[in-house]
């Protein structure tokens, strides 16, 4: 009798463990996911590492497609596709969503973040998840965010190193109230524009500047139609890795779980992947001809005090508490 208990418990303890193994409950499925910058970019590489990850995790299951360049649309075409399920995924800056949600214009204000530590704690701890939770109402999920990363200045006209130097310079800036209303306090031309027809822009002289990580500038290869970069840092720019909720609620635990364990570990690669690119980056454009100029501490302060206006406009518009949230975020993060 003892023997026979002790063989029941020993199968059931074998079966328990094979259906563990077997109980993954993944379909064969393909994900579209697009993304705006070339596939030799760091979005590019990050989106290849999640690809590779989750088909790891799915056991080749569940295949993440990555498209590059825009070809599946700009950032706001794609966010409207993955609303109506008809993409499944995406990556893109956090600033192109303000038509969407409007709170994530905060992350766009000026010289909030000191440093990438700064913005990873806020961003992975609860301020930017309550706020990427705010898209699930609208149709979308965020996952985790990645780094675009701070952003900088080019142009064709002249080298920007004091306040004055913007003036009258016609700026392509993102999709985003706040950018337009900074640039235009500054002095610039704002016009806001998808990055799908920035190179264009710049190449036929529609607008003189742009301003984005040295990274991009790098992979989009802004160094063959522009002259002058100024290291600004203005703002840090988060992208967003999203799903189609439509999408996203038709998928088996297991298949959500492999996701978002896929997009925590692109988060980690990217980030430095990214941070590595990026310390290279200005003697790449330096080598390719680009005339750098640091703007010293004195004339950014002069800058930050000529933003203020917009900074006091966004907060009028219902953000002021969202403000003074975040302020209170990055305060715990600098103590
Ligand atoms: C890529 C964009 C890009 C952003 C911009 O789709 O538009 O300037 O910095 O990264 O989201």
């Amino acid at each position: 009798m003892k023997q026979f208990v002790k063989s029941l418990v020993m199968a059931l303890a074998v079966a328990g463990a094979v259906s563990a193994v077997h109980a993954a409950d993944f379909k064969p499925r393909i994900i579209r996911l697009g993304y705006g910058l070339a596939e030799d970019s760091n979005q590019g590489r990050a989106v290849k590492f999640f690809s590779e990850d989750l088909a790891k995790r799915t056991g080749g299951k569940v295949k993440a497609k990555g498209f590059a360049n825009a070809s599946l649309g700009s950032d706001i075409q794609m966010q409207n596709a993955l609303i109506g399920g008809a993409q499944e995924m995406m990556v893109g800056s956090t600033a192109t969503l303000v038509g969407i949600v409007k709170d994530f214009g905060v992350y766009d204000l000026p010289f909030l973040f000191n440093n990438e530590r700064e913005a990873d704690a806020v961003l992975d701890g609860p301020f930017g998840q309550k706020l990427a939770a705010r898209l699930q109402e609208k149709g979308m999920v965020g996952l985790v965010y990645w780094e675009n990363g701070f952003r900088h200045l080019t142009n064709t006209k002249r080298p920007v190193t004091k306040l004055e130097d913007l003036q009258g310079i016609k700026l392509r800036v993102m999709q985003n109230p706040v950018y337009i209303d900074l640039f235009n306090s500054l002095g610039a031309n704002a016009v806001p524009l998808p990055f799908s027809e920035l190179f264009t822009a710049l190449e036929t002289k529609t607008v003189d500047g742009q301003e984005n990580p040295v990274n991009t500038i790098q992979s989009s290869k802004f160094y063959e139609v522009q002259k002058y970069l100024s290291i600004t840092k203005h703002v840090y720019s988060p992208w967003i890795v999203l799903a189609s909720k439509k999408w996203w609620d038709g998928l088996s635990a297991d298949e959500k779980k492999a996701l978002q364990e896929s997009a925590v570990a692109s988060r980690a690669f990217e980030r430095k992947d990214s941070r590595e690119a990026g310390r290279q980056a200005v003697d790449f454009l330096k080598g390719k001809g680009m005339q750098v100029s640091v703007v010293s501490d004195a004339e950014l302060g002069r800058m930050r005090e000529k933003v203020k206006p917009a900074i006091d406009k966004f907060a009028a518009d219902g953000n002021a508490d969202l403000i003074k949230d975040l302020q209170k975020e990055i305060a715990k993060v600098r103590k």
